[in-house]
């Protein structure tokens, strides 16, 4: 059997994800491939890398790349976080531009679209947050107002909370689909190392847990991971970085209250992601304004 016969009929969607911060992003790439591989949280600037989410029905291979929000960058973090918005729309076969249910676009999607139209980019425009709606009407309403200020190349207003719209998504996704192998086994979910999961899970019960722009200043490193021999346990050490010895102690608490909350709710998610049970240990590190230091943003995987 011919290359040709043997991939024929499959086809791949190639998609990224993109949209100003907190509108709900990571939770549609979560929702899409039925997954928990993206870490969302009601703060803005929650994802600092591009993450590749995969899923495939039958023929058809969906392949996500959920991005940092569009943001105008205030630290060297966010020129990269922001880099990786514009890298990831490159060779794509459309963008979801997420927004909320609003009748105007701002100024940063207004950038952000200019962007993609340069770029050729077919756009499909998604409002999210279906469920805040008073009335599907509204969101109609909306979707029109928006549709006269950018050439969406396809509308669908959704719920990444409760799921609904996303067969209508996947159907504007449909039209985007080219011919070819699919370009990853199909059991594939993501090529992100399990560590650097693990890493963020424990990122985002810090953005959880903690107030103000502290959790902006943290990050996550897992040192040591390491399955048992002889009983299936996983042992993970793991390093969170912050900016300032003040924020170290809020970070541990009072007689370490908080890193134990912290240590505990992240323990329950890696446990579920990992299938498997978990000696979870975390350590307190500070590093003054790491966020602007390329060596560390380096080390940390964020370029
Ligand atoms: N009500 C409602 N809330 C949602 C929906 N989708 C996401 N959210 C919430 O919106 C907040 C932001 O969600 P994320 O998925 O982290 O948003 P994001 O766009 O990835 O954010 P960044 O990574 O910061 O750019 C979280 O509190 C989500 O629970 C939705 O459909 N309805
Ligand atoms: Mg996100």
């Amino acid at each position: 059997m011919s290359a040709a016969e043997l991939f024929c009929g499959q086809q791949t969607v190639f998609a990224a994800i993109v949209g100003k911060p907190n509108v709900g992003k990571s939770t549609l790439l979560n929702r899409m491939i039925g997954a928990k591989i993206a870490i969302t949280s009601p703060r803005p600037q929650t994802t600092r890398n591009r993450i590749m989410g995969v899923v495939t029905h039958g023929e058809k291979q969906y392949v996500f790349l959920d991005t940092p929000g569009f943001h105008l960058p205030k630290t060297k973090l966010g020129e990269h976080m922001v880099k990786s918005v514009r890298d990831s729309v490159a060779d794509i076969d459309c963008a979801l531009f997420v927004t909320y249910p609003k009748e105007t676009l701002d100024e940063i999607e207004t950038q952000l679209l200019a962007e993609l139209k340069t770029a050729g980019t077919p756009v499909i425009l998604v409002m999210n947050k279906a469920d805040t709606l008073s009335s599907k009407a509204k969101g109609e309403k909306f979707i029109e107002a928006l549709c006269a200020l950018y050439p969406f190349c396809g509308s669908v207003i959704v719920s990444a909370l409760d799921g609904t719209g996303m067969q209508e998504l996947t159907a504007e996704l449909d039209k985007h689909a080219s011919e070819g192998p699919h370009l990853f086994p199909d059991d594939t979910l993501t090529d992100i190392p399990e560590k650097v999961i693990v890493a963020e899970l424990i990122r985002e019960k810090l953005l959880l847990n903690l107030f103000d722009e502290l959790p902006h200043g943290c990050a996550v490193s897992v040192e040591r991971f390491k399955e048992r021999m002889d009983k299936p346990l996983i042992d993970i050490d793991a390093e969170i970085l912050c900016e300032k010895e003040s924020h170290k102690g809020m970070i541990i608490g009072k007689k370490g209250a908080m890193l134990k909350k912290i240590g505990s709710e992240a323990r329950a998610d890696i446990e579920d992601f990992l299938d498997c049970r978990v000696n979870l240990k975390l350590w307190v590190k500070v590093r003054e304004d790491w966020r602007n230091k390329e060596s560390v943003i380096k080390t940390l995987g964020y370029t």
